[in-house]
């Protein structure tokens, strides 16, 4: 069945903030496929990059839609401390997971290992990142465009990048390409 985007907005504004845990928002995201029309005005796409469109904000979580042009990527990036749930809503996209030997940084000499994932999560994939040691990447490496919806509790506006070849970690900031469906005056030229 799909849902609007303003369902499930009101469906998780529903939720208890003390039960805004993986279990409860994965029953209600599970399987989840959203009115394309009702998606349509937070869907920006820009040449060789992801964008991070703003569907909802509140102290609690937020709703955004990344959309993937073909062979775009995010850094290898951590949720340290947060919850982030990713439903893949168009297309496909590969799922990478890797883990610290040296903890979350940010610093220098941290190496990273994989961790497994899924080489092609297709629509309807649910991925769940929880915990110190949550450390991923998420890429479109194929020929169609794609879009995800992402739920994270609490909202965060850094997180920390990570570059295996010189073992670094650094604070990112994290920036919205578009704000309840207006794009913003300036946005990021480049999140990778
Ligand atoms: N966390 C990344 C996307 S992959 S979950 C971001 O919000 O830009
Ligand atoms: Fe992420």
């Amino acid at each position: 069945m799909q849902v609007a985007v303003e369902g499930i907005v009101e469906t998780l504004r529903g939720v208890p903030p003390a039960r805004f845990q993986p279990g409860e928002v994965c029953a209600r995201l599970r399987g989840l496929l959203l009115d394309p029309r009702t998606l349509q005005p937070y869907l920006h796409f820009a040449p060789r990059r992801y964008t991070r469109n703003l569907i909802y904000r509140d102290a609690i979580f937020e709703l955004i839609a990344l959309c993937w042009e073909p062979h775009s990527q995010s850094p290898i990036h951590n949720h340290s401390g947060q919850l982030c749930w990713l439903s893949i809503q168009r297309g496909a996209l590969r799922l990478e997971n890797f883990k610290s030997l040296d903890g979350p940084g940010p610093g220098d000499g941290i190496r990273l290992v994989p961790n497994g994932g899924l080489a092609r999560a297709t629509e309807g994939a649910l991925d769940l990142q929880q915990g110190e040691n949550a450390i991923h990447r998420v890429s479109n490496p194929f020929e169609e465009r794609a879009v995800s919806l992402h739920v994270y509790s609490r909202p965060y506006d850094t997180c920390i990048a990570y570059d295996p070849p010189s073992r670094t970690a650094r604070v990112m900031k994290l920036c919205y390409h578009s704000i309840g469906g207006k794009l913003v005056d300036d946005p990021p030229e480049q999140l990778q």
